[in-house]
């Protein structure tokens, strides 16, 4: 069992997981840095431990600090949350041999999900749709050529080492390819310590729609179906919704069916997301798989009653799914997430300062992950998200309808937030129709 948990992050997540242990019963530790001295996550928690100062470098990403924090609250598991750590599979490593559960995929996942070439090849064999792309990382220009015209243009380069959107370069006729693969490449090794780049069909326009699963450690794995992210600026989500729009009944559980057999058969465990693009004819084609909770998991927990967190701590644990999952899961109504940022409206800059006044929205279908409080400072060091607002209702319209209620009856003062362009997104007659795709910030100015 797990009796006593250190939260190896901040912020919403860190009270997220915080808020699942006293569920369970289950002892929390936070670890702050100096930035965070007077955050909620250190409050909330049964003990707090200093890990250093406010760069992320020497304090949430410092390895030897966690472990030395997890060692001296004699914790038996470490939750990392999202970012940070999350995905850091040397650091999944060290927990175990330290004796310490590490509350996500194994080790071995972790590594092979970080590897986009190995990731892709992996559930292609084990039967999930991919892209025509490479097998294996480029090893030529001349090769990159060869696989360019065997595709057919437009191709896009990505590095193995990346995602997320980052070291991405469209490729659209065969004098481009040299210099791509080249620029790719450096810009790999630069940012990523790994200069492997690989090729894929690039598709015009698509959907980013991604499942959620969970997996146990006796090898089996549930889909817990859709969440559509399409809209997003610089491959930031902003605001997610589930059941994606005229997703049909027969693919989700087509879709679900198939990525819990390979996934079963890669051996994955405990919460994942696999990322896809639709195409125009609404194929799904595998891109990522993302081996962590993540922001958006809400919008799921809404339509389908599951606890995400909860069932991350049973799973880690080595509960079975048949437990922690009773099945049928059915998907109830609607729901829809915005992500608030502290940001400036018009240049997207991060607005850090004094949060002078923060009364969150309430009410029926309204449930709000935050961190934030009136008076509180937002700190420059971190990412810019304040709250997330998660609406659900039996249906599309009345989720919107909440939505927007939830949004102008919240007082933000102090900084500027990211709500008047989420309040733009929900009146935009192409977001109410529900047909939009990845341009939808951009094709509409907002
Ligand atoms: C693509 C693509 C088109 N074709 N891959 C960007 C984020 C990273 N996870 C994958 N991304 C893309 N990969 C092929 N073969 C277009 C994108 C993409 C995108 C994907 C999801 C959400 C927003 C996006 C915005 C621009 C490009």
């Amino acid at each position: 069992m797990i009796e006593k948990v250190l939260i190896a992050n901040r912020g919403e997540i860190a009270l997220r997981v915080i808020a699942a242990c006293r569920d369970l019963g289950i002892r929390t530790v936070a670890v702050y840095s100096l930035a965070d001295k007077d955050s909620l996550h250190v409050a909330y928690a049964d003990e707090a431990i200093c890990i250093g100062p406010a760069r992320s470098a020497e304090s949430y990403l410092s390895v030897p600090a966690i472990i030395s924090a997890a060692e001296i609250a004699d914790v038996d598991a470490v939750h990392p949350g999202y970012g940070f750590l999350a995905e850091d599979a040397g650091f999944a490593e060290i927990c175990q041999a330290c004796g310490i559960r590490f509350i996500g995929p194994s080790p071995e996942s972790i590594r092979l999900m970080g590897d986009k070439v190995r990731a892709r090849a992996a559930v292609k064999d084990a039967g999930i749709p991919v892209l025509p792309g490479s097998e294996e990382p480029l090893k030529s220009a001349a090769e990159a050529q060869k696989q360019a015209e065997a595709i057919g243009y437009p191709v896009i380069v990505k590095a193995a080492g990346g995602g997320g959107g980052r070291g991405m370069r469209i490729v659209r006729s065969g004098g481009e390819i040299e210099h791509a693969f080249r620029q790719a490449q450096s810009e790999a090794t630069t940012a990523f310590g790994n200069g492997d780049v690989y090729l894929e069909k690039f598709i015009e326009r698509p959907r980013h729609i991604e499942f959620q699963v969970l997996g146990d450690k006796h090898g089996e794995v549930i889909s817990l179906g859709e969440r559509e992210c399409s809209i997003q600026r610089r491959h930031q989500k902003l605001l997610e919704e589930t059941p994606a729009c005229g997703f049909r009944p027969e693919l989700r559980a087509e879709m679900g069916a198939v990525i819990a057999k390979a996934l079963s058969s890669i051996g994955y465990a405990n919460a994942g997301t696999v990322e896809f693009l639709m195409d125009g004819d609404g194929k799904l084609y595998f891109i990522e798989l993302n081996a962590r909770i993540q922001v958006e998991h809400p919008i799921t927990e809404a339509v389908t009653g599951v606890d995400l967190v909860k069932s991350q701590l049973l799973l880690a644990a080595g509960q079975p799914l048949s437990v922690v999952v009773p099945r049928p899961v059915a998907i109830e109504g609607h729901a829809i997430e915005c992500r608030i940022n502290a940001e400036d409206p018009e240049t997207f800059a991060p607005s850090a300062g004094l949060l002078a006044k923060f009364a969150p929205p309430s009410g029926l279908g309204i449930r709000v992950e935050s961190a934030a409080y009136g008076g509180w400072r937002v700190p420059p060091y971190y990412d810019s998200l304040v709250a997330k607002v998660i609406a659900h209702a039996p249906n599309r319209e009345l989720a919107i309808q909440r939505m927007k209620r939830a949004l102008t009856m919240s007082a933000v003062e102090g900084i500027k937030t990211s709500i008047p362009l989420h309040l733009r997104i929900l009146d935009s007659p192409q977001f109410v129709s529900g047909r939009y795709d990845t341009h939808f910030i951009e094709d509409w100015g907002l």
